[in-house]
């Protein structure tokens, strides 16, 4: 990546369509990408998502985006409307909070899909249960537990930002040009959590609708905030569709319990079906394993694999569309010739 001296580096804020804000120093400036970004762009993961360390020149009243740094960590998805793609979320995290409300949001496989693609963008999770003013005190124990089960490596908090609960423990984890991106279903608390943390009313929150049991989309867009300790917040709107991609690292870490396992299967392909001598199946029938935690792997892995086939089969259209282009290309050369 050539840097150009000249050139002034800054950090993508928010993203309207063509348009990106970009933090440099103190200021936020509005930002345009070149033409050349453009037409080099052969997936989403080219253009600049907020996070993104970008290379800019200015240009009368706004900035012109030359290059985008090469990533730290890339949080990303599959993309909701075409098959094969992923969609990436935040660029440059250094910890995503997954975060789920006690009460009627609680879902540990919904977690797995969190945890998932965190660490199949190089980012560590921790997990943020909110609402604990909602449950008693045994219910709220009962989850906690059932998490940390689930994920014995991950760090597992309980809070109540409404009633300001445990919020002093998650400060105290802050560090400072640290970068973490909130993630989690819609009306969980995610900025209302960022409000607090800022001490100030911020980003607007909405009140969950109690008929529906439906969260209002409050939060529109995906935005950085730096708090006044250096930290580094990417608030998220909560998304409906959170499709794993076929990033092998995330199924291996988000369930390290069942590789571990596996390694004592008899078959070193063994689907923990009905094969013998299976270390996954013996563990269940133990209760060392929950039963729920293979189903929600065999999902997600399969979710992997269908995409990774629709990822091969795009490459496939894409290389033959190439062609074709190339091939019309040179009969116009020859016919002009
Ligand atoms: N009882 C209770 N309510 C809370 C708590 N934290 C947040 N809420 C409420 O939950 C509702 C939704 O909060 P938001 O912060 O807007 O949720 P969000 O996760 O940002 O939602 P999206 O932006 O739609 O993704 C608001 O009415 C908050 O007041 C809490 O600890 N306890
Ligand atoms: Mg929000
Ligand atoms: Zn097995």
């Amino acid at each position: 990546m050539n840097s150009n001296p000249n050139h002034i580096i800054g950090r993508v804020a928010r993203q309207h369509k063509d348009r990106y804000a970009v933090l440099v120093d103190d200021g936020i400036f509005d930002a345009e990408i070149t033409g050349n970004l453009r037409f080099s762009a052969s997936s989403k993961a080219d253009f600049p998502v907020v996070g993104d360390w970008v290379e800019m020149s200015e240009f009368d009243d706004f900035y012109i985006i030359h290059h985008i740094r090469p990533r730290t960590s890339l949080l990303q998805r599959q993309a909701v409307q075409s098959a094969g793609e992923s969609q990436p979320i935040a660029a440059n995290i250094d910890v995503s909070f997954i975060m789920q409300a006690v009460d009627r949001d609680f879902n540990l496989n919904r977690l797995d899909r969190y945890v998932s693609i965190s660490f199949a963008g190089d980012i560590e999770p921790v997990i943020l249960l909110n609402k604990m003013d909602l449950v008693d005190a045994e219910n709220l124990q009962q989850k906690m537990l059932a998490v940390q089960q689930r994920f014995p490596t991950i760090s597992v908090f309980s809070i109540s930002v409404n009633q300001s609960l445990g919020l002093e423990e998650l400060r105290a984890i802050l560090e400072k040009d640290k970068t973490y991106c909130l993630i989690g279903s819609s009306g969980v608390g995610k900025s209302s959590l960022l409000n607090q943390l800022l001490e100030e009313a911020h980003m607007p929150t909405g009140e969950v609708s109690e008929s529906h049991n439906k969260g209002k989309h409050t939060t529109t867009h995906r935005e950085l905030t730096v708090l006044t300790n250096g930290s580094v917040f990417i608030d998220t709107p909560g998304m409906r569709e959170l499709g794993v991609i076929d990033e092998a690292t995330g199924l291996e870490q988000a369930f390290s319990q069942i590789y571990e396992l596996a390694e004592n299967c008899r078959f070193g392909d063994c689907q923990h079906d009905n094969e013998p001598g299976c270390a996954v199946r013996q563990a269940i029938k133990d209760g060392e394993l929950d039963r729920s935690l293979l189903k929600s792997f065999r999902k997600l892995n399969r979710e992997a694999e269908k995409f990774s086939a629709s990822k091969a089969e795009k490459r496939k259209n894409d290389r033959a569309l190439g062609k074709y282009y190339k091939k019309t290309q040179e009969a116009k050369r020859r016919m002009k010739g």
